[in-house]
């Protein structure tokens, strides 16, 4: 077994081996290490709230199989012209009026072409930035060039999931290779932005698949500024319609594990949490989740919806991410024993919050 380390995994490469021995540590262990990290890294009472925007809906020439927006399926979701410049502000306003510190706009193509519908990408972008919020789009495969141009509007994130293991990729998606998903992402970093990559789970991929997937992200170098691990949301229509639900179990072990070789990054709770109960994705975030998206719709499937998820974590005792923080947990537990040795009473010391910009 590797040498613990509260701080996570530095040691890199990471071999499959190495992640395979992290995810199938006892539970209590497992998660105990994982909390061990995610507060040495992040204020485990905050929770980062993102919201979605479809920006162009449907008819994706792409075949990737849980996916409602691809053409190649009749899912019932509406091939629609792009959104217009308003409208998408009118959605981010909203967003961050209730809450949410980073919009993310996606496009099903399978990549932009240079043309108008790309200039009001940027136009989009400017606009959230201007509003004081991270913006993320995902907008399928970028080449170098467009990747500076979404620098140049100030883009802070672009998402771009590798899904799930190399292996498991074919059985998934046929219009594309994981190699092209490496490529853009290569672009993305080439220019600066930040990573958003992640994964789905319960596709029916195997234990070994999920394990590839985390060892392919962490050993990214650097790895991403955000993981978003999502379960299946099961789409009629799609051949992925009839999946049961991912093991619960299973996603904690999973972002625990992402927690542990990825220490830095926000873990986010993504797609499909309303097939999962709040016990379920309180364990989620004990085991290091710090993200959600919030709001009623995905972005065509729905999700919690904002007041659900607000007395989810008002139960928990914990927060929205008012913004973007970078400090360990200021709590530390102090247990006295009388001179009896019955325990006294439990007082919580709370160090200074820092706050990075
Ligand atoms: N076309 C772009 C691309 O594929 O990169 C962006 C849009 S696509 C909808 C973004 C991500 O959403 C996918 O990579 C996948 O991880 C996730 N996703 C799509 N359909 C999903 C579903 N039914 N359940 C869970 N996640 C899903
Ligand atoms: C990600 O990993 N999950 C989000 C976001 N990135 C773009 C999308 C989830 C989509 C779920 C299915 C739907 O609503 O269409
Ligand atoms: Fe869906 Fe993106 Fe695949 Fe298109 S490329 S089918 S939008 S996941």
């Amino acid at each position: 077994m590797m040498n613990f380390s509260e701080s996570g995994v530095v040691a890199r490469p990471l071999t499959r081996e190495q992640v395979r021995e992290i995810y199938e540590l006892p539970f209590p262990d497992l998660v105990f290490w994982a909390m061990r990290v995610h507060r040495a890294h992040h204020n485990p009472r905050y929770i980062q709230h993102c919201t979605l925007g479809n920006i162009k809906a449907g008819g994706c020439p792409e075949d990737c199989a849980y996916c409602p927006q691809s053409a190649h399926y009749k899912t019932g979701v509406r091939n629609e012209p792009m959104a217009d410049v308003a409208m998408v502000i009118e959605q981010a306003r909203a967003a961050k009026a209730a809450g949410s510190t980073r919009f993310c706009m996606g496009a099903a193509w399978r990549n932009p072409r240079n043309d108008e519908e790309f200039e009001r990408v940027l136009e989009m972008i400017r606009a959230v930035r201007a509003l004081g919020m991270e913006a993320c789009v995902t907008l399928g495969m970028l080449t170098a060039d467009q990747a500076r141009r979404l620098k140049d509007a100030g883009l802070t994130a672009y998402n771009h999931n590798l899904d799930t293991s190399p292996e498991f990729y074919p059985e998934i998606i046929s219009t594309h290779t994981y190699e092209e998903r490496l490529e853009t992402l290569r672009h993305v970093r080439a220019a600066g932005i930040e990573i958003c990559s992640g994964g789905i789970i319960g596709m029916g991929e195997s234990r070994a698949d999920r394990i590839g997937l985390l060892c392919e992200l962490a050993n990214l170098d650097p790895y991403p500024e955000s993981v978003p691990i999502n379960a299946l949301v099961p789409v009629e229509g799609t051949p992925l319609a009839g999946q049961p639900p991912i093991d619960a179990i299973e996603m904690v072990r999973t972002i625990a594990t992402a927690r542990i070789i990825m220490p830095r990054a926000r873990v986010r709770l993504a797609a499909g949490r309303t097939r999962m109960t709040d016990e379920a994705q309180a364990l989620c975030f004990l085991a290091g989740a710090n993200s959600l998206f919030t709001g009623e719709k995905l972005l065509t499937t729905p999700n919690p919806g904002l007041s659900h998820d607000e007395q989810l974590l008002a139960t928990l005792g914990m927060e929205k991410e008012p913004e973007r923080v970078a400090a360990p947990s200021p709590f530390v537990p102090l247990v006295e024993l009388d001179h009896n040795g019955h325990h006294g009473e439990a007082r919580a010391v709370e160090a200074r919050h820092t706050h990075q910009p």
